[in-house]
């Protein structure tokens, strides 16, 4: 249920009746708005009356939210939430570009693609070290020596550093980096959401390849009703019959999630397509339909790299990527940070 409050309600009742919500056995999701103050109740609301609600003179209106989802829901927070990484803004107007390789292979190369794809206009730098590979034999990253390799890439450059962690165990290791990246294969392993809502990082959580976008904001609910509300949700591409490419973006996803949720929804056409060429008009789209942000494959070497090389830029076409995103950015609005 959510509860809209009286312009200027004082302060001193409005926290009186949120004891007596909490008293109720509820807990209270308070989000203050430019426009609106709301409540939002977490629990079993059933057993509450709209009728005694509304009988409160701080209280405008009141609805029950029948989404499971509550504390990612837009009916619970109006505004768009902004996810601040490092000095970086994502959402809420600002737009935010993460690249990097798929893999961190070398410190030479973590290094050199940072120092490039940031004089292009990439505020993050994204690089896996821990590698969720289809086979086993495939290579699987260089783990903890990858973590050190961006270490020395952030500081060369300053950018804050996203990587992915699969395995809560792992957790310790990932102390300094900036932002925890959760992947489309670990979407619904619960036990490692809630992890990562236990602790304070910004999270970048990836859409599994089959999963339905309601499924995709219970994973970030899950996070968040831990207490981490910094999560930035991530189209990647979804399995469908089309095999001409390796995913299917699934571009509508992004002013769908933007009317279920305030989170802020990037898009990593690297992935969706598997084809470095398709990069280019993806993120074009991308920019038109609302995303608030994009995540590409670079690499300094794409034909030689250990994993995704098909689907990575060279660090020249980011060049021209960038400077064709630009003046699209500009057109509809967008901070580029
Ligand atoms: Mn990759």
């Amino acid at each position: 249920m959510i509860i809209i409050l009286k312009q200027n309600a004082p302060r001193a009742q409005i926290d009186a009746f949120c004891e007596e919500l909490r008293g109720m056995g509820f807990s209270i999701n308070d989000s203050q708005g430019a426009e609106t103050h709301i409540l939002g109740l977490i629990g079993d609301t059933k057993s509450i009356a709209e009728s005694w609600v509304l009988a409160n003179p701080l209280v405008e209106t009141c609805r029950r939210v029948s989404e499971p989802y509550k504390k990612a829901n837009r009916k619970f927070h109006p505004d768009d939430t902004v996810v601040q990484v490092g000095d970086v803004k994502i959402g809420g107007g600002n737009f935010a570009v993460m690249s990097g390789p798929c893999s961190v292979e070398s410190e030479a190369q973590i290094v050199e693609v940072a120092r490039r794809v940031q004089k292009a206009g990439a505020s993050l730098l994204r690089g896996g070290a821990f590698k969720p590979r289809t086979s086993p034999y495939s290579f699987q990253g260089l783990r903890a020596e990858g973590l050190e390799l961006m270490r020395h890439a952030r500081a060369a450059t300053g950018q804050p550093i996203v990587t992915e962690l699969m395995n809560t165990e792992h957790l310790p290791l990932f102390e300094d980096v900036d932002m925890i990246q959760i992947g489309a294969r670990n979407m619904q392993n619960f036990e490692l959401l809630k992890a990562v809502g236990r602790q304070k990082k910004p999270v970048l959580l990836k859409r599994g390849l089959s999963a339905t976008l309601e499924e995709f904001v219970m994973s970030a609910e899950y996070i968040m009703a831990e207490g981490n509300e910094q999560v930035v949700l991530c189209e990647r591409g979804i399995r469908t019959f089309e095999k001409s490419m390796r995913n299917t973006l699934d571009i509508s996803a992004v002013p769908m999630l933007k009317k279920m949720t305030h989170l802020p929804v990037i898009i990593d056409p690297s992935h969706a397509a598997g084809l470095s060429w398709m990069v280019e008009p993806l993120a074009k789209a991308a920019v038109a339909v609302g995303a608030d942000g994009l995540m590409i494959e670079v690499h300094d070497n794409p034909a030689k790299a250990l994993s995704d090389g098909a689907q990575s830029l060279d660090p020249d076409q980011f060049d021209a990527l960038m400077a064709q995103l630009r003046p699209e950015l500009e057109f509809f609005g967008k901070t580029l940070n």
